[in-house]
């Protein structure tokens, strides 16, 4: 059985403005983007919340139900900024690591337990170098899939830890009323009611059958899943964060050979290269991510004077990284990232950039585009038995 824990930041804006402004601590305050009324809240405090006040509620409303309520003018580039922060934490717990959104994400750390400890202690550690490093609070879930671990991370809110293992169903799962299922909207509820069904446990009463014959199949398909406490188990590893592009990758066995270690690298440059290329992109920093075989985690980068974004000129920034500072401890996954990122109609003149370089570049990432990596992989092999 998995363990997969899902971490979300208890109202992650809001609670970031305290942060900066201690005064604002126990107050009701909102974030929004506007500071006119015509505005909606983006989140409010858990004080703000008392009084009815939530995400999505134009700000006038706000406004009415609460006469001290403070509305601040988001950050939102400080908010991305630590959200990525907090999710390169997340990914030093495990490779498997799915970001739902700004505040949120999902991690598979079935294998990794064995290097931290059990899944809860990862989410006692998780919870405590995020209060250390931002002094925010978040919520961790653990389960064996998604659903159930997301449902754990809101009933355990705010600054919970809560694991629901297969035996604590009926504890925690099947009482819950079916408005607190992701996925189940207003109008589901209502017809769930007219239906006679208003907690989880209702649905034990029914039988695929029954359920196809009073409503649509995926629907239907849908509801058993609940009745079964069945989620999805696959954690999705999304490709880079915003605001950089990455690849890494675990290897199927860890090595201490630096010249296959280089090998990987030059594969990791060619694929950033290509995205840097696609999205007309340059880069100012190269950063190299090394995870030992005790799963210690450590990234190593150089901001560059001049941007780039050819295969050859990451790799050799990666190269020269991995050389200097590689310790000798087998390594299990390696990964490349570069950021800093400009458009690449910046003046690139003022660099000396070789133009038939880049040409023959954009070349090979257009048949990589049209036949896919296997394609170009003959081609270089071709050139090199040539060359
Ligand atoms: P949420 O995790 O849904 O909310 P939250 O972190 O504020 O509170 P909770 O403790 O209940 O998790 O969303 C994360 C951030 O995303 C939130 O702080 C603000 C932003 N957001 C919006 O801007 N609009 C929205 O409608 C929602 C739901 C969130
Ligand atoms: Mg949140």
């Amino acid at each position: 059985m998995r363990k997969i824990l899902h971490v979300d930041m208890d109202a992650f804006f809001a609670s970031i403005e305290v942060v900066r402004n201690p005064s604002l601590k126990g107050k009701p305050i909102v974030i929004t983007n506007s500071i006119g009324d015509r505005g909606v809240v983006s989140t409010a405090s858990y004080e703000a919340r008392k009084y009815g006040i939530h995400s999505a509620m134009p700000l006038k409303k706000a406004k009415r139900l609460c006469k001290n309520l403070i509305v601040i003018r988001g950050n939102f580039s400080l908010y991305n900024e630590i959200s990525h922060k907090i999710m390169e934490i997340l990914s030093d717990f495990t490779d498997k690591i799915e970001v739902r959104s700004i505040d949120e994400a999902y991690l598979d750390v079935t294998e990794t337990v064995g290097i931290f400890g059990s899944a809860l202690e990862i989410g006692r550690k998780i919870k405590r170098i995020i209060k250390e490093k931002f002094s925010l609070t978040c919520s961790v879930g653990i389960s064996y899939n998604k659903l159930l671990a997301k449902i754990a991370t809101e009933l355990s809110k705010p600054d919970g830890l809560l694991e629901i293992k297969k035996d604590d169903l009926e504890k925690y799962y099947y009482p819950l009323p079916v408005e607190k299922i992701p996925g189940i909207g207003p109008k589901s509820v209502r017809v769930l009611k007219n239906f006679g069904v208003e907690k989880v446990s209702d649905l034990k009463r029914f039988t695929y059958e029954d359920l196809v014959r009073n409503f649509k199949p995926a629907f239907s398909k849908f509801l058993l899943m609940i009745k079964e406490a069945k989620g999805d188990e696959e954690v999705n590893f999304r490709e880079s964060p915003p605001k950089s592009i990455s690849s890494r990758v675990t290897l199927n066995e860890d090595t201490t050979d630096i010249k296959f270690m280089e090998s990987i690298l030059s594969s990791l440059s060619e694929e950033v290269g290509s995205r840097l290329r696609k999205r007309n992109l340059l880069a100012k920093t190269i950063k190299i991510t090394i995870r030992y075989n005790n799963f210690k985690t450590v990234t190593h980068q150089r901001k560059l004077s001049i941007p780039i974004n050819s295969d050859s000129d990451i790799l050799k920034e990666a190269i020269s990284l991995l050389r200097e500072r590689i310790e000798n401890k087998p390594v299990r996954l390696l990964g490349v990232t570069a950021s800093s990122l400009m458009n690449e109609s910046f003046d690139t003149s003022l660099f000396s950039k070789d133009e038939t370089n880049n040409k023959f570049l954009k070349t090979i990432d257009e048949i990589k585009e049209k036949f896919g990596e296997r394609k170009i992989l003959l081609l270089k092999s071709i050139f090199k038995k040539q060359g």
